[in-house]
C-alpha cells in the first residue's frame, strides 16, 4: 500500500472540506490463471495486490454529496435523491452506481464527500475499476452503519458496473480486491463464491508484470459479447453455466452454433480445467506445469477466445524465446493491459530490459514492467497509515 497516495488523499481532502476523513485502502488485482471463467461460474486464481486506490471519505452536512478524482483532478456534485448513470465512460459512474445499488437494497447513505486516487494504470487490466467501487462501498458502510457484510458489498460493486458502467463483469476483481491475503492467491469458486488461499512463494521464480500500455477500443462490448455467447450456449445445453460443461457434452452441439463460438466455449471449459489444475501445482511446487498452463492459457485466450491483441501476442512470443521464463499470458478482460510472466528471480530484470527494448522498437511505443507484492484486501488505514485489523 502506498502511504504517499493515502497522505495525499487525506492532505486534499482536509483542504477541501475541512474535516478529518476515514481512510481506505483497496487494492488492484492479478490473476495467476481463470480468464473469463468468473462469469461461467468457473473457477479463477486471482491475489490482491501493493497497488490500487486511496480514498478518503467522510459524512457532510451539506444537501449535496461530492467526489472528487484526484489523479484526472476532475470534481463532481451531486444529490443522491436523483442519481442516473453520465455519459458512457465518465469515473464517476463508479461512485453513483455503487450508492444506487446500495439505495436498491433500502440502505440509507446520507450525502458525503470522498477524495480518491490511484497507482494502477487505467486499462492495465489489474482491476483500477473494482478498487475504486470496494473502497466507496467499504467506506459508506463505515460511515452510515450500513451493517453490509463483505460478501454483500462485493456484490453492490458488481451490480454498480453492471448497471451504471455497462460491463457485465463477473465477481472475480471485486472478490480479489475485497478479499485479498498478504502472500496468498486465492483460489476461488465463482459459483459458491468461497475462495482457498494458497500461500504464493515461488523461491527463485516470481510474477512480473509487463504492460503493454494500449487498451484497445469496444473491449466493454466485446465483453458482453463474449458472456453472451457463453450464456447462449450453456442455455442450449440446458445447464446453468458452461462451468457444468464438459468437452463431450459440448461436441453434441457442435452443429447448432457457429466455430468461431464453439472455439470460445471449448475454451471456458479448458481454462476452467487448467485453474483447478495450476491450484495442484502450487501445491506440488511443480512450477514447469504451472508455467505451461499458464502459455496454455494465453495461446487460448488469443486464438479461440480471441480478447488478445498484437501487442499482447508479442510479450508473450517473447517470453517464449527466454528459457526462464516459465510462463506468460494476458491477464484479466483482454484487448490491452498486462501480460503476467513467472521468471526466475536471477532473469527478471534483463527480460525485463530485453522484452522492453523489443517492444518498443516493434510498436514505436513503452511497455511499462511491474514488480508487485500480494497483499491485503480492501482496509481501513489509520492516521499514521498503520492497517487496522
Ligand atoms: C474483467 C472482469 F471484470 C472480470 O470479471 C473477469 O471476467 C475478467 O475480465 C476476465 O477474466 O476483469
Amino acid at each position: 500500500m502506498s502511504n504517499q497516495l493515502t497522505n495525499e488523499v487525506k492532505a486534499q481532502f482536509l483542504a477541501h472540506f475541512k474535516t478529518e476523513p476515514l481512510l481506505i485502502f483497496s487494492p488492484g488485482r492479478i490473476n495467476i490463471i481463470g480468464e473469463h471463467t468468473d462469469y461461467n461460474d468457473g473457477f479463477v486464481f486471482p491475489a490482491a495486490v501493493d497497488k490500487g486506490i486511496a480514498a478518503a471519505i467522510q459524512k457532510s452536512d451539506s444537501d449535496k454529496s461530492t467526489a472528487y478524482a484526484l489523479d484526472l483532478d476532475s470534481k463532481i456534485e451531486f444529490d443522491l435523491n436523483n442519481l442516473k448513470p453520465s455519459k458512457e465512460g465518465s469515473w464517476e459512474n463508479y461512485v453513483f452506481g455503487v450508492v444506487a445499488e446500495i439505495q436498491n437494497r433500502n440502505k440509507v447513505v446520507g450525502n458525503f464527500n470522498i477524495v480518491f486516487k490511484g497507482d494502477i494504470p487505467s486499462g492495465a487490466g489489474m482491476s483500477s475499476s473494482a478498487a475504486l467501487e470496494n473502497s466507496v462501498v467499504f467506506g459508506l458502510n463505515e460511515l452510515f452503519d450500513l451493517g453490509l457484510s463483505k460478501e454483500e458489498m462485493i456484490l453492490i460493486s458488481q451490480k454498480a458496473e453492471h448497471n451504471y458502467v455497462g460491463v457485465k463483469c463477473g465477481i472475480m476483481d471485486q472478490y480479489a480486491s475485497m478479499f485479498g491475503i498478504k502472500n496468498n492467491a486465492l483460489l476461488l469458486d465463482c459459483r459458491t463464491v468461497k475462495a482457498k488461499p494458497y500461500e504464493i512463494d515461488f523461491k527463485d521464480h516470481q510474477l512480473m508484470l509487463i504492460n503493454t500500455n494500449v487498451k484497445h477500443s469496444l473491449s466493454d462490448s466485446a465483453y458482453n459479447d463474449r458472456r453472451s455467447a457463453c450464456e447462449n450456449i450453456a442455455e442450449l445445453l440446458g445447464i446453468k453455466a458452461l462451468r457444468d460443461a464438459s468437452e463431450d457434452d459440448l461436441k453434441t452441439i457442435k452443429d447448432k452454433v457457429t466455430p468461431e463460438n464453439y472455439q470460445k466455449a471449448l475454451y471456458v471449459i479448458q481454462e476452467n480445467e487448467r485453474a483447478q489444475k495450476a491450484s495442484k501445482a502450487i501445491e506440488d511446487n511443480d512450477l514447469e506445469t504451472l508455467g505451461a498452463l499458464i502459455y496454455a492459457s494465453h495461446n487460448g485466450l488469443s486464438t479461440q477466445f480471441k480478447v488478445s491483441c498484437d501487442e499482447l501476442d508479442f510479450l508473450v512470443e517473447q517470453a517464449k524465446t527466454n528459457k526462464k521464463v516459465l510462463g506468460a499470458r494476458m491477464m484479466g478482460g483482454g484487448f490491452g493491459g498486462c501480460t503476467i510472466n513467472l521468471i526466475a528471480k536471477d532473469e527478471a530484470q534483463n527480460f525485463a530490459e530485453t522484452a522492453s527494448k523489443a517492444y518498443e522498437e516493434k510498436f514505436n511505443k513503452a511497455c511499462s514492467v511491474y514488480f508487485i507484492q500480494l497483499e491485503d484486501g480492501t482496509h481501513i488505514v489509520n492516521q499514521s497509515n498503520k492497517e487496522l485489523k
